[in-house]
């Protein structure tokens, strides 16, 4: 593979094993590293280092690093270096249950920063140098610039922040991957930024390749594996009704003149709810639909494929195995239709704004004011993070959260009175939805939001419960004790999260 994938000779001559590259990675580094779910990924360097940690903790040596990434990655990378103990802090997005056990036990930091802040922060220097970059390329052309691989994230400020830079030159990405990235290199510090040249999902803006100072490149490393993502399964009777939902209100905004008969550009989240609202919209009365998003699944593929969806934006592929075969078999057709960019373009809040995006996303919690909580269980334990919802939700023309009413086979409502963490406050949520149905909070104040919040997605088996916090919370307040805006029983008020760790249910 060195002759086709890595034509450059000065490269070529800086092949070496994966575990001498990693050698080149100190104690106390911040390594940048390429992947944004479960895409694109450096494959083998990581696991060196993990190797190289544990040998050196074996012998009593202190070594941690930094790990900065794209969003989550997969086992190869976080999971191999949190197992051995390896990560001081990680950002932003995870999803790893190695490291979210490790984060939790306090083992480990986390700062969960919104993606599209996380390049700015680091050209602002407000999280110090960047020492290290690990990136995956599909190849290297003749002048040194590299053709990017399934994910872009944060490859190009990894690239051009690092001291050093590692390339991993994976043989497994499709070669016909060129051509299909749009790098946006017009980016700049305030007070010398310019707009966005961005009008529709669709316009290219940058350049096919990255570019790397070749000087700083200190190794090349070859692989030939798979990213590693998983299969989806067939939406359930919970998802398909919240897609339901989701659908009949899109098309009410149509008929009311709200949305174009084509709607306006889709984000949609990860998981398995997100996956069966796309096919929802698959089979829906939406032609030539478009998508400005981060991750393109399965779903939008098939969409794609169907002509629903006339193009989509993202910054990664991840595509379950049997969506990557479809995607290889009819690349040229897909290389016409996906653009992939850098994070920060993908998640620009100036963007989003423009091109009036739907969004819609996984939630754990919703509050009866509109509040959201899409990270942390029972307020202290994190599942993932705030990945891009909130570059979305804030600028988004319609910002849709979703969830099944209950968790824990119905001991969880997810409607509860307060959330116990908010990640997307009322302000910015216009839209929750769960199999019960759907709650439009636009225009409503907040004790109209709570009676539509509850009739509408609570469960019928907490509905009771939360009337009757709300019916309470409004007497004390008209006996003086706080005020009718937005009312609370503040002793109460978490006491749904706090009986269910006691006793394993919210509501007695
Ligand atoms: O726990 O795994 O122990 O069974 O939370 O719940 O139902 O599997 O949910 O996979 O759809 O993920 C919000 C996490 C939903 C996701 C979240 C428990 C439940 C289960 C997971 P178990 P499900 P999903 C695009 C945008 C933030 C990032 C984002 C997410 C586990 O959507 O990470 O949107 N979003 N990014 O039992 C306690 C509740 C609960 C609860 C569910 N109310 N209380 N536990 N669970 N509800 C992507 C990127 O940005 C990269």
């Amino acid at each position: 593979m060195s002759a086709s994938r890595i034509q450059h000779a000065g490269l070529r001559q800086k092949i070496m094993s994966a575990e001498a590259a990693a050698a080149l990675i100190r104690h106390g580094d911040h390594v940048g590293m390429s992947g944004f779910t479960g895409a694109g990924y450096p494959k083998l360097v990581p696991a060196a280092l993990a190797r190289h940690i544990e040998q050196a903790n074996a012998s009593g040596e202190t070594f941690r690093i930094g790990v900065w990434t794209g969003a989550s990655t997969a086992p190869e990378l976080d999971g191999a270096l949190a197992q051995v103990g390896g990560i001081e802090m990680r950002l932003p997005y995870q999803s790893d249950p190695t490291c979210r056990a490790r984060i939790n036990a306090g083992q480990m930091e986390y700062i969960d920063i919104h993606l599209s802040h996380v390049a700015q922060f680091v050209w602002f220097g407000f999280l110090g140098q960047l020492n290290v970059a690990v990136v995956e390329v599909a190849g290297i052309l003749e002048d040194g610039r590299l053709i990017p691989a399934s994910s872009v994230g944060n490859n190009k400020t990894w690239l051009d922040q690092a001291d050093k830079v590692i390339l991993e030159v994976n043989s497994w990405q499709p070669a016909g991957l060129e051509g299909m990235h749009d790098i946006y290199y017009g980016t700049h510090r305030p007070p010398h930024r310019k707009p966005i040249p961005l009008e529709h999902p669709g316009d290219r803006i940058g350049e096919p390749y990255l570019h790397v100072d070749l000087d700083k490149v200190v190794a090349v490393v070859e692989t030939h594996l798979p990213d590693r993502n998983s299969s989806f399964t067939p939406p359930d009777e919970t998802s398909n009704r919240i897609a339901a939902h989701i659908l009949d209100f899109l098309g009410h905004e149509v008929k009311k003149g709200r949305l174009p008969p084509e709607l306006l550009p889709l984000q949609s989240g990860v998981g398995n709810i997100a996956n069966a609202v796309l096919s929802g919209l698959n089979q829906g009365p939406f032609e030539r639909m478009t998508g400005y998003t981060e991750v393109l699944q399965d779903g939008m593929l098939e969409m794609l494929k169907s002509g629903k969806l006339a193009m989509a934006s993202a910054t990664a592929l991840s595509l379950s195995p049997a969506g990557m075969t479809e995607f290889l078999d009819h690349l040229d057709f897909y290389r016409e239709r996906i653009v992939l960019r850098p994070q920060e373009i993908s998640n620009h809040p100036e963007v989003i704004r423009r091109l009036g995006i739907i969004s819609m996303n996984g939630m754990i919690e919703a509050d009866l004011y509109g509040n959201v909580n899409s990270t942390h269980i029972m307020g202290t334990r994190i599942m993932n993070g705030i990945g891009g919802s909130g570059d979305f939700a804030r600028n988004a023309y319609l910002a849709m959260f979703m969830t099944p009413s209950t968790a824990k086979d119905g001991a969880i409502s997810c409607i509860v009175p307060m959330v116990s963490h908010v990640d997307h406050t009322e302000h910015d949520v216009q839209v929750v939805v769960t199999e019960q149905g759907l709650a439009d909070l636009r225009g409503l104040a907040p004790r109209q939001r709570a009676q539509v919040v509850i009739e509408r997605c609570a469960h019928p088996d907490f509905r009771p419960a939360l009337r009757d916090y709300v019916a309470r919370a409004e007497r004390s307040a008209r006996q003086g004790l706080g005020g009718l805006h937005t009312p609370h029983l503040l002793d109460e008020a978490l006491s749904w999260h706090s009986r269910f760790e006691r006793e394993g249910r919210m509501v007695a």
